[in-house]
């Protein structure tokens, strides 16, 4: 089991498209751990994006991510990184394919509704940045035996 790091950014938010995006997890069988709405502070947004300090886009990337509340949730299931990447799709919008997220429901290069960790390092660093501890709850559903094969003993 991993959990993840998913960030419905500003535009999900201002667009009223959390709901949609939020079921796509859901129906995958993925399961929400934390769920928070929050205005990120230039601080965090700095320090979560320091791997981008260089880029040309990086103040827009800042501007934009601190410009109105995002919606941070912790995501957990077996290979739930790799699943959300793909679930994700291409980082822009335009080039995103249709059946991912950001292929359904953006166009725009900078605005592409939502981030998430790409790698167990980002997640647990990321998942840090953004829940304090007691903010992330580990609970069993009675639905996991259905979601995943637990005959083994372990979920497949
Ligand atoms: P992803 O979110 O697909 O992992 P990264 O990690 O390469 O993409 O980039 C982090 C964020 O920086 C992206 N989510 C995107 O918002 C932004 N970004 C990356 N490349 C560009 C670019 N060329 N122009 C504008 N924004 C960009």
């Amino acid at each position: 089991m991993q959990t993840t790091l998913i960030i419905l950014k500003p535009d999900a938010v201002q667009r009223g498209v959390m709901g949609e995006i939020i079921t796509r997890f859901e129906r995958k069988g993925l399961q929400i751990v934390g769920c928070k709405m929050m205005r990120i502070s230039q601080d965090l947004a700095a320090t979560h994006y320091e791997a981008h300090k260089s880029k040309p886009f990086y103040d827009g990337l800042v501007r934009f991510m601190t410009s109105s509340p995002v919606l941070v949730m912790a995501i957990r299931g077996v290979g739930v990184i790799e699943i959300s990447r793909k679930m994700m799709g291409a980082t822009f919008g335009s080039k995103a394919e249709p059946g991912t997220i950001r292929g359904d429901f953006g166009v725009s290069n900078s605005y592409n509704l939502i981030h998430g960790s790409d790698s167990p390092e980002a997640a647990a660093r990321e998942l840090e940045l953004f829940f304090g501890k007691d903010e992330v709850t580990e609970f069993s559903r009675s639905i996991d035996g259905w979601v995943y094969d637990l005959s083994s003993g372990a979920p497949e």
